[in-house]
């Protein structure tokens, strides 16, 4: 602004030297014309001369004054103006001093953003690796379900073969009531009377035990006689098939009592069945004399 200031002066100092120039050139040509003239310049005419000079330099005057006019109205515009350059210039720095605060804190807030983002980026590493994690423990848990459920099962059977290994059953033949039962040919006895029967495995319905599981089991029977005239025989049944046999001969009146026993240790299939048969006469009463029994050893 200095130089701008210095610039519109020597501007007005020209205009000035000019103005001043070309005064004096009217005055040096006047001051020559009277010279040339001489004699013939006087009275009137020099007056005229005179009148012009003194128009000149007022107006140089007016011209003058003009110019601070302007000069002083141009400082004031520049002082002005040099007010408003220092004005802005202060805003400028405030507005960099804003700018740079701003900055700053931009860049801190980046750097938050940017520790922020590694947090979340280690926490996303967390989470996924606690992800995978559950996901082992869910497969973990549905393998011990399906273990568990297995165990369950085996648990099952083992407790329904715990169950079935319990295997024990006595009987004897009548109910009630007292005297010889009779069969002509080997025929199932039914021994409804019954003491023990463990799994209930024995009917006292159709004479039969029935192997429910396989293993060995041990059968006895016993046959009683009294008062008989034919005699008695009994043979341990497996499926169709005899084991072992009792028999005695018809009672005598000097012996009216016979028994006869046998028992036997059989492997059994599941589904086996085992009875006893009677041909001729058997006795039982309320001593529960003729007897079937059977428990199971061991399975297989
Ligand atoms: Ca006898």
């Amino acid at each position: 602004m200095k130089t701008l200031e210095a610039f519109f002066l020597v501007l007005m100092l020209c205009s000035l030297y000019k103005a001043l120039e070309h005064n004096s050139n009217g005055i040096q040509w006047v001051e020559d014309a009277a010279e040339k003239q001489g004699p013939v310049m006087e009275g009137s005419e020099a007056e005229l001369v005179l009148s012009s000079i003194w128009e000149e330099l007022r107006n140089l005057r007016d011209m003058v004054v003009e110019q601070r006019t302007e000069l002083r109205q141009l400082m004031a515009r520049v002082i002005a103006t040099d007010i408003l350059v220092e004005t802005l210039q202060k805003e400028n720095e405030a507005m960099k001093a804003r700018m740079t605060a701003a900055e700053t804190l931009a860049e801190t807030l980046q750097m938050e953003i940017d520790g922020q983002a590694a947090e979340l980026a280690v926490a996303q590493q967390k989470l996924g690796t606690l992800q995978e994690k559950v996901t082992v423990n869910e497969l973990d848990v549905e393998e011990l379900q399906k273990q568990q459920e297995v165990q369950n099962v085996t648990v099952q059977e083992l407790q329904d073969l715990n169950q079935a290994r319990k295997v024990a059953f006595s009987t004897s033949l009548l109910a009630d009531g007292v005297g010889n039962t009779n069969h002509n040919d080997f025929t199932q006895l039914i021994f409804r009377n019954v003491f023990t029967n463990t799994g209930n495995y024995y009917n006292p319905i159709t004479g039969y035990f029935t192997a429910l599981v396989r293993g060995v089991y041990y059968f006895s029977f016993t046959g009683y006689i009294a008062h008989s005239e034919n005699g008695i025989r009994m043979r341990l049944m497996k499926n169709v098939n005899p084991i072992v046999f009792i028999g005695d001969r018809p009672t005598t009146p000097t012996d009216l009592e016979d028994n006869a026993s046998n028992g036997a240790v059989l492997q059994l299939e599941v589904g086996d069945v085992v009875s006893v048969q009677l041909s001729g006469d058997v006795w039982d009463d309320h001593y529960h004399r003729t007897t079937f029994s059977g428990f199971l050893l061991f399975t297989l």
